[in-house]
């Protein structure tokens, strides 16, 4: 695989010591997250496959909470810094090399999420299993638990890495046993498998390969009134992830909580964020929304909407109540909560999930939220993960007014980070491309006609990022305001354009879907009203 190659150019791992990784700070923006008393044994360099982060670190823990290694990405635009950082790392390990030899990387991962393609030593396999979060090993051969999320990546981006074959390639129409509401999607060890919940909150699974598609089990058949999935697969066999139904509330579901997926937290219909294991090993009162959906990152991590509000009645997402505060809980080595956003009144936070991804490339993620006021309407804001706002984008200027933030992703015409949202998606539906200067978020291109939600419902998951049509640049891909067709938006030199669409032949009633796999592929998928799932596989699968 190309980006595999170029990878092992670039990377290696060795085992060392903290004290080796510590000599060189100056050189990684982002060394801060590097505890300084505890061993390191496993560093992982990773190249990151034209994706925004530039040069960042990722620590992985063991059940124990020990830091068990450290995943560097870096971009193209980092390489430089990168090589030089792979030469004093290796420099390090020659030095500590006596005892330890160097670890040829001898097989390679397609890591999926943004695009970071993972060198994995067989040695370092089983821990990496334990300690890489499933996001980064979704296009993995399911032999480890790969999820599938109606807000696709654990941080709430919804951004789908891999290369589609829209909108030329023929979809597959897969009749069900009534309207679908959500569709959730991961690799198979045959293809891809695909879990439909419909109205009446039945569930539906199928195997779906470029021979065609079986309907196979799923666990549990049905899922609660209001309950979202989440889909895990562990070999061939689907599971819905719930937590205990008599405590957890059903208006969202539980989250995993390390590699092996035992481990889960949930939202109690307390509002208490409860750490489940079997049996419950901790909670915290964070008074969580009762809808929220609980964001993961690679440190075990937890980011939530809380201290639900009635002070805004605009109620377009399925309920009078929003939030008006965020919580940042780790989860390691200990529970507790790392901070904490509180929203002045009379604003609330409009929405069910911030979106927790990088938006400036320091290495570090930020906290993207869509703020409303009763005179003002919605504008996004960015915060950073100490609680303080850095940045916000224009209001609306006129209240009961949203706007649907949907993607953080490399969409500029040269590659550039920006958000996309759909200001007034009941209205008049336009697609907003934003970039980042300074403490401002501008606007930089909009595309009207389009809607990403529905209003009264709480799927705000109707439109992805991605390369759906594999030509090397990301697009958003949305229905038009009538649900019966999706647009490609790509931005371009000095706006953006409806670059293609395609027919739905029915109404959408569901998220869209997607599955990155192993070779760099993608497929897409949604459910119509009339009762169908229509997938679009990538040629040769
Ligand atoms: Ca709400
Ligand atoms: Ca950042
Ligand atoms: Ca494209």
């Amino acid at each position: 695989m190309h980006f595999a190659s170029e990878a092992s150019k670039y990377a290696s791992i060795c085992f060392l010591d903290a004290a080796s990784v510590l000599c060189m700070p100056d050189v990684i923006p982002n060394a801060s997250g590097i505890p300084a008393a505890k061993k390191v044994s496993l560093l992982l360099l990773v190249p990151n496959r034209g994706a925004p982060q530039g040069l960042l670190s990722r620590n992985h823990y063991d059940r124990s909470g020990e830091l068990r290694g450290i995943i560097l990405l870096f971009s193209k635009f980092y390489k430089q810094v990168g090589l030089i950082f792979v030469s004093l790392v290796l420099a390090g390990c020659a030095k500590a090399a006596d005892s330890v030899p160097l670890v040829r990387p001898t097989t390679a991962t397609d890591a999926v999420a943004l695009g970071a393609t993972l060198i994995v030593s067989p040695e370092s396999q089983r821990t990496m299993a334990e300690t890489t979060p499933s996001s980064l090993l979704e296009g993995s051969p399911p032999t480890t638990p790969v999820y599938g999320r109606t807000y696709h990546l654990p941080d709430g981006n919804r951004f789908v890495s891999g290369r589609g074959d829209l909108p030329e390639v023929k979809p597959l129409d897969i009749p069900l046993a009534g309207e679908p509401e959500w569709v959730v999607a991961a690799p198979g060890a045959a293809g891809s498998i695909w879990v439909v919940v419909l109205k009446d909150r039945r569930v539906q699974a199928f195997s779906v390969n470029g021979s065609g598609y079986e309907e196979i089990a799923v666990t549990p058949d049905s899922l609660p009134p209001g309950m979202p999935p989440l889909l895990k697969v562990e070999g061939s066999a689907p599971i819905l992830v719930t937590a205990p139904l008599d405590d957890a509330s059903p208006l969202t579901h539980p989250v995993v909580v390390g590699g092996d997926g035992a481990r889960i937290a949930y939202i109690a219909k307390s509002g208490d964020l409860v750490i489940w294991d079997g049996k419950e090993i901790g909670r915290l009162p964070v008074n969580a929304l009762p809808d929220a959906r609980i964001l993961v990152d690679e440190s075990s991590r937890l980011l939530m909407l809380t201290d639900p509000t009635r002070r805004y009645d605009h109620g377009v997402l399925g309920d009078d109540l929003e939030a008006a505060g965020v919580m940042l809980i780790e989860t390691q080595p200990s529970l507790q909560v790392a901070a904490q956003i509180q929203i002045p009144q009379p604003a609330v936070i409009e929405g069910i999930a911030p979106i927790w991804s990088d938006i400036n490339a320091d290495g570090m993620r930020e906290i993207i939220l869509t703020r409303s006021t009763p005179s003002q309407g919605a504008q996004i804001v960015v915060f950073n993960e100490m609680g303080e706002e850095i940045a916000a984008g224009p209001s609306i200027g006129r209240g009961y007014r949203w706007r649907n933030q949907l993607a953080l992703a490399p969409f500029g015409p040269n590659g550039g980070l920006e958000l996309v949202d759909v200001l007034t998606p009941h209205l008049t539906g336009v697609v907003e491309f934003y970039q980042l200067h300074a403490e401002r978020l501008q606007v930089v291109a909009e595309v009207p006609g389009y809607t990403s939600h529905v209003i009264g419902t709480r799927n705000l998951d109707m439109a992805l990022a991605g390369d759906f049509d594999g030509d090397g640049s990301v697009e958003v891909l949305l229905p038009d305001q009538s649900l019966t067709e999706l647009g490609a938006i790509r931005r371009t030199e000095d706006g953006a354009e409806a670059a293609w669409s395609v027919p739905l032949d029915g109404i959408l009633t569901t998220n869209l879907a997607a599955v990155s796999f192993p070779d760099g592929s993608l497929a897409l998928g949604l459910g119509r009203s009339d009762g169908v799932l229509r997938v679009w596989l990538p040629v040769g699968q």
